[in-house]
């Protein structure tokens, strides 16, 4: 597009009053009643028996990298950022039960690495995209959507790209409706596709899976018997995004500079949002009851309140962990779990787990891929690590090469609790 136009600048037309855009807005005005007109609780009401809903906001915010990171002069840390922060990012945040005013408060905090979300093939997601707009840059007028990355069944009216759909421009929500089919059991991206390489890279990311349909325990609808290495049954199972983060991209977006993000060079590399040590560290405590969000527990964990997600892998010796990788970064990655041979069960949300050669210790995923990884822990407990076997990608720190980099630990332990939800553990 010519510098008279450039696509920051269609998108803007688009979703504020182009006159194809207004007809697509009218019909989905229609096509999902009141919900766009802001109503409090936004979407939710709405929703027929046995679909699950939730509500996403999208805004802007701060997070933090790991304590003690060296410096990116001048770009990181950001002298902009408040007090226990350092990065400024967009975000996906977990609303659900939220008012429509508590929605508007949360303008300005967010999170990097959206929530996990799933659903069980044939059943009905819902979906609500609330958009506060920006805190930080309000000259910004950008609209946000949910794009499912590798969705079978999409239809552009709900597949969240802007250019051939709607889009949800500031002060309204929008219901997203997924309805997979049986044979779409996998692991899947979830991301904002309004300005995308600028709004995926400043955090607006996550995981998406789907069970096969009446097999909770199961990645895949396949009919092997538990004891059948390639069937993909799990005791428990883990989510991992992988993104990174160039902090020059981050400053610009917070100081009102452009970026040209062809010339992406990342200084952080993370898990779930969060870089090494950070990774260990518990998921975040449910949100205060004014809809603040909590810092996980535990001391040394203050600065990650906008990074709820764990990446810590916890089992019991003997049992079978489903890992689900997923990277929305730029950059292709090799993880390694040395002494734990892993089964690839799923590539890109397709059942491989008989293939030939399936066993690994070392998993490759490109950009907007998926990988689904099944080990059997030792029957020795201890803490075994898994990471990114590119040292060129740890920033590292003196007496620790890791930090700052994708790396986290497999704990296995005897004595757990049965996980109750995917990434969910305690000590
Ligand atoms: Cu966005």
């Amino acid at each position: 597009m010519s510098a008279s136009m450039d696509r920051r600048k269609f998108l803007t037309l688009g979703g504020a009053g182009a006159v194809g855009a207004l007809s697509v807005w009218k019909l989905a005005d229609a096509a999902v009643g009141g919900l766009l007109r802001g109503q409090a609780p936004p979407g939710i009401g709405h929703v027929p028996a046995g679909a699950k809903a939730l509500q996403l906001v999208a805004t802007d915010g701060w997070a933090s990298m790991p304590q003690g990171s060296l410096p990116v002069d001048p770009w990181f840390p950001d002298v902009m950022a408040p007090e226990g922060t350092d990065t400024y990012i967009f975000g996906f945040r977990n609303v659900t039960g939220h008012s429509r005013a508590q929605a508007e408060g949360q303008r300005g905090v967010t999170q990097i690495s959206a929530p996990l979300v799933y659903v069980e093939a044939g059943k009905e997601l819902w979906v609500t995209v609330s958009n506060v707009g920006l805190s930080i840059r309000p000259d910004l007028t950008d609209s946000h959507t949910m794009h499912w990355h590798g969705f079978r069944n999409a239809i552009p009216f709900y597949d969240g790209v802007p250019e051939s759909s709607i889009s949800v421009p500031i002060g309204r929500d929008f219901t997203y409706v997924f309805r997979p089919k049986a044979d779409s059991a996998g692991t899947y991206m979830y991301h904002c596709h309004f300005e995308d390489v600028e709004h995926v890279t400043m955090g607006m990311s996550g995981v998406v899976f789907v069970t096969p349909p009446g097999q909770p325990d199961r990645a895949y609808a396949e009919e092997l018997p538990d004891t059948d290495p390639a069937c993909s049954r799990f005791d428990r199972q883990y989510a991992i995004l992988l993104t990174e983060i160039d902090n020059r991209g981050h400053f610009n977006d917070a100081h009102i500079q452009a970026t040209d993000w062809t010339d992406f060079q990342p200084n952080f590399w993370l898990m779930n949002g969060r870089a090494y040590p950070d990774t260990l560290a518990p998921n975040g405590a449910p949100d205060a009851a004014n809809g603040t969000p909590k810092p996980p527990p535990g001391a040394g964990n203050e600065h990650l309140a906008h990074q709820p997600n764990s990446s810590l892998i916890v089992c019991q010796p003997g049992e079978r962990v489903l890992v689900r990788l997923a990277s929305l970064g730029f950059q292709q990655h090799s993880l390694t779990l040395p002494g734990i041979p892993m089964r690839i069960v799923g590539k890109d949300a397709r059942y491989v787990g008989a293939d030939t050669g399936a066993w690994v210790d070392t998993v490759d995923i490109g950009p907007g891929e998926s990988r689904d990884v099944i080990f059997t822990a030792p029957s020795q407990p201890g803490r075994y690590p898994l990471f990114n076997r590119d040292m060129a990608k740890y920033p590292g720190i003196a007496g620790d090469a890791w930090h700052g980099g994708q790396r986290t630990e497999v704990v296995v332990q005897s004595g757990l609790d049965a996980q109750t939800e995917p990434n969910g553990w305690s000590l």
